[in-house]
């Protein structure tokens, strides 16, 4: 066999793999007001209930509320870090965590990726309890704070142990002391290559610790492939954080005789993104798309996931998937117990504005604000 028919069968394989076996909930017609088909607990369902657009923006990964519960606000596809002003019904600026924004703004969120590393890409957003400042994992710049009035955010981290931080994802503030415990998806591939990150079963990730009082990042683990959303339990005791391309929550003891001991808490049906603790207990897992059943087996058989990875036209490869990810499947997202139990599951499959790869799911007051890596549009579900 020529190596370049060699080559079409393999991305064939590969693309169907990606795109086809994913593509397996044909969108449903469109209903306004419909409700999330599983049922929430008690017989009643989340329904969605308020749908804020982003204009010439989009993928507001992850959701806060300050102090004061105002917002929400939410870092997005230009870099910038956004406020809901509920009373003048729009978004207003907050924060950027870059200081150049030439160009960073307009031309639509298409565009916005080629830019990121110079415009920031905001992800993981958490605002402290004790000084009210805005904290931000960012993708490219580390991270950062800002102050309660917003403006341009100061970085705190860009290294741990001498190596950069080259994709920080996700954070948890410990609202006693203000420490930070954050994630670094990779110390390899940036951002925008993600699905690289996935594929190639890249293990040079790390959880990590910033401690207030001296500034300094502490390493927790290192050697991980793709830890994303963090979360402390609510004693304090443990972290469990998200390991995307294996689909699984892990927990990580802070405290107890299993201080510093590692154990798997869950396996997911889907790609596990950001983690939030719910006020009723456990903790909301919002995953970014179940997981195809080709791709799990390249995933679980790193061998030939990395040598078909090689053979691929990257940007090929990232074309179809971004393309397919806009058509793709329901929102999902699963509450989990602090053991592990699932508890209650948000799967949309009708709405109109349905959330797609969600990335975060934020309880406040009962309503469940939601993330997306991918919509223009920040959603939230009530139950009935
Ligand atoms: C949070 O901070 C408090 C006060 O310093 C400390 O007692 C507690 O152990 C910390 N918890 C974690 C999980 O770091
Ligand atoms: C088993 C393995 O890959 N260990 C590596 C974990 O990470 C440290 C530092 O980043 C390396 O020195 C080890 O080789």
């Amino acid at each position: 066999m020529s190596s370049k028919l060699f080559l079409a069968l393999t991305i064939t394989v590969v693309l169907y793999a990606v795109v086809v076996v994913n593509i397996n909930h044909i969108p449903l017609p469109l209903q306004k007001h419909s409700v999330a088909e599983k049922p929430a607990i008690d017989g009643k369902r989340w329904q969605l209930e308020v749908v804020i657009p982003i204009a010439g923006a989009a993928g507001p990964e992850s959701v806060a509320f300050d102090q004061l519960g105002d917002g929400p606000y939410t870092g997005i596809s230009d870099g910038r870090i956004i406020k809901w002003q509920e009373n003048e019904r729009r978004w207003i600026n907050f924060a950027t965590t870059s200081l150049n924004r030439e160009g960073c703004e307009g031309e639509g969120e298409e565009y916005h990726h080629l830019k990121e590393h110079m415009c920031g890409r905001p992800l993981g957003i958490c605002f402290s309890e004790v000084s009210g400042h805005l904290y931000i994992a960012d993708a490219y710049m580390g991270l950062l704070k800002v102050g309660p009035q917003g403006g341009l955010a100061t970085p705190i981290a860009t290294h741990a142990q001498g190596t950069p931080l080259k994709f920080t994802n996700s954070l948890d503030i410990n609202q006693s002391d203000e420490s930070i415990y954050f994630t670094d998806s990779t110390s390899l591939y940036q951002r925008r290559n993600y699905l690289w990150v996935i594929l190639s079963g890249d293990k040079t990730a790390r959880l990590m610790k910033y401690e207030q009082e001296s500034k300094q990042v502490t390493v927790l683990l290192n050697n991980l492939s793709f830890p994303n959303g963090v979360a402390l339990s609510k004693d304090g005791s443990f972290l469990v954080f998200a390991e995307t391309s294996k689909c699984r929550i892990q927990r990580y003891w802070l405290k107890t005789s299993k201080a510093g001991t590692l154990e798997t808490l869950a396996k997911l049906p889907g790609f596990p993104d950001n983690i939030k603790r719910s006020p009723r207990g456990g903790f909301w897992v919002a995953m970014h798309s179940r997981s195809g059943k080709i791709l799990s087996w390249m995933l679980s058989y790193p061998q030939p996931g990395k040598s078909l990875v090689r053979l691929l036209r990257f940007d090929i490869m990232m074309k179809a998937y971004s393309v397919v990810s806009k058509y793709r499947g329901s929102g999902l997202a699963i509450r989990l117990s602090e053991d592990g139990e699932i508890l209650e599951m948000l799967e949309d499959k009708v709405s109109e504005y349905r959330m797609k790869s969600m990335s975060e799911v934020q309880e406040k007051e009962g309503d469940l604000w939601i993330g997306s890596i991918d919509m223009p549009f920040v959603g939230m579900y009530r139950m009935y």
